[in-house]
């Protein structure tokens, strides 16, 4: 008998419009027959394909929610279900969609002015112009409005001085933007700056031995007295409430990007069940190994349902509030990670190696776990907003 696929069992595609069906396989094809093949080598090798990079713009997936400039205007729903057919592929290649979508562009495109939309972000998605998100510094990761780095005014220039830590894309961006306390007279708060690469005092060191994320290049930003003009500050934003609004933006792509990583952990692992025999038989014929992947399936078609349910709200009210992403981004990512590490149990010693993606997105999505708030940070988001008491 031919096992149900996931798709079939939640007939999920029944409550998706030709249009978002259309966007998620042209993406779905893309991955399959682009990158998954190269998905182990790229881990091994610490490498982000950046020769792919205009095949994502011509797919429209740079900035892929915006609307302007360029930008393809898509809904949140078609632009989760890009992000579920790329974290198939692999984490590394969703990290950099996101960053360079939600985090990067959409700072850009909610915070700057006219001239800088302009200038940076039709670029931007043609993937002319690569873009990282500098927020995290290595004393101030959960806690961000603890950061140090500041913005001096001098003249017709800004000075910029710290260090950014655990930077996604940057050291292959071609600009940063940049979060710091303002120092200008005024009453101290965080804001934007766009800094481009070539600035003096601006260096992007590579960050090595990454055992999760391999296929994603990761860095520092550090930032020393660096000029930058006037005109490089995100105008439209003050306060800390800025890069969290971005935070929000991207959150909600993971909580559908991880269920990617986790079907393509589920899909190989029932395959590899069907047919790895011991005690004389195939190891998916044994009870204990059928309610491992009925677990495993029941976690992510709830997780499907969750991701639509909180994208149509998105898509109907134009926002979702931050607890409703803190919960999807949650819960999401906890069924993602146990998945993969489910998967890799039901594969015995064979799942220690790259040749099945099961370790490979299991150490992805223990990044996952931590980045864009960690699990605890969300637990308490979601804890102030139940109990109106602030727990951090
Ligand atoms: P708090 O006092 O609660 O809030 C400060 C201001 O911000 C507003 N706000 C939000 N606005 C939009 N979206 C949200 N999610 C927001 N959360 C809060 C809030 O209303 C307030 O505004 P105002 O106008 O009243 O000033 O701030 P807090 O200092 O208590 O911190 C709250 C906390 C802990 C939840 C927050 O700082 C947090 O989320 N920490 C986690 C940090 C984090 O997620 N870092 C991620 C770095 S980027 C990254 O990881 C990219 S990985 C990308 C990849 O490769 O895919
Ligand atoms: P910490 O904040 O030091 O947390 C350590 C532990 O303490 C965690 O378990 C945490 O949950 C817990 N903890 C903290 N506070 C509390 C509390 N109040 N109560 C209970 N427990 C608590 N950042 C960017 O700005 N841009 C990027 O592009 C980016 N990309 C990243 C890519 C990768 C691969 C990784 C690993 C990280 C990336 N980050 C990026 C940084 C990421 O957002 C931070 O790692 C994350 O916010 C956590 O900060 P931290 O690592 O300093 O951990």
């Amino acid at each position: 008998m031919e096992p149900l696929s996931l798709d079939a069992l939640s007939e999920i595609d029944t409550h998706l419009s030709d249009e978002e069906r259309m966007v998620r396989d042209s993406v779905r094809r893309f991955v399959r027959e682009r990158y998954a093949a190269r998905a182990g080598e790229l881990f091994e090798e610490e490498r982000f394909p950046v020769e792919l990079i205009p095949e994502l713009a011509e797919l429209g997936v740079l900035g892929a929610g915006l609307k302007g400039y360029g930008c393809a205007g898509m809904s949140a729903v078609e632009y989760g279900l890009i992000l579920q057919e790329l974290e198939y592929g692999d984490g590394g290649l969703r990290s950099f969609v996101s960053v360079q979508g939600s985090l990067a562009m959409y700072a850009i495109h909610a915070y700057g002015s006219e001239e800088q939309k302009q200038k940076y972000l039709p670029e931007m998605a043609q993937g002319k112009l690569i873009g990282c998100f500098g927020l995290t510094e290595p004393d101030s990761g959960s806690d961000p409005g603890s950061m140090t780095t500041r913005a001096r005014r001098d003249g017709d220039s800004w000075v910029l001085s710290g260090t950014k830590m655990w930077i996604t894309n940057s050291p292959l961006a071609h600009l940063a933007v940049v979060w710091a306390k303002v120092d200008d007279g005024g009453p101290e708060s965080i804001q934007g700056f766009i800094v481009e690469r070539g600035a003096r005092g601006f260096e992007t060191p590579k960050i090595h031995g990454k055992m999760s994320l391999r296929a994603s290049e990761t860095g520092e930003i550090v930032l020393d007295e660096c000029r930058v003009p006037a005109s490089a500050i995100l105008p439209n934003k003050r306060g800390l409430g800025g890069p969290l609004g971005c935070l929000t933006q991207a959150r909600f792509g993971i909580s559908w990007g991880v269920l990617g990583a986790a079907k393509a952990c589920f899909e190989s692992t029932v395959e590899y069940a069907r047919t790895r025999v011991q005690f004389g038989v195939p190891i998916a014929s044994k009870q204990l190994m059928q309610e491992r992947l009925v677990e495993m399936a029941v976690e992510i078609v709830k997780g499907d349902l969750l991701a639509l349910h909180f994208g149509r709200i998105k898509d109907r009210h134009g926002r979702l509030r931050p607890e409703q992403v803190s919960l999807c981004k949650r819960e999401n990512v906890r069924t993602a990670l146990d998945v993969a590490r489910s998967c890799r149990a039901v594969l015995g010693g064979n799942g220690i190696l790259l040749e099945y993606p099961a370790i490979r997105h299991m150490l992805n999505l223990e990044s996952v776990y931590t980045y864009e708030g960690t699990h605890e940070v969300h637990t308490l988001v979601l804890g102030k907003a139940l109990t109106g008491l602030d727990a951090f």
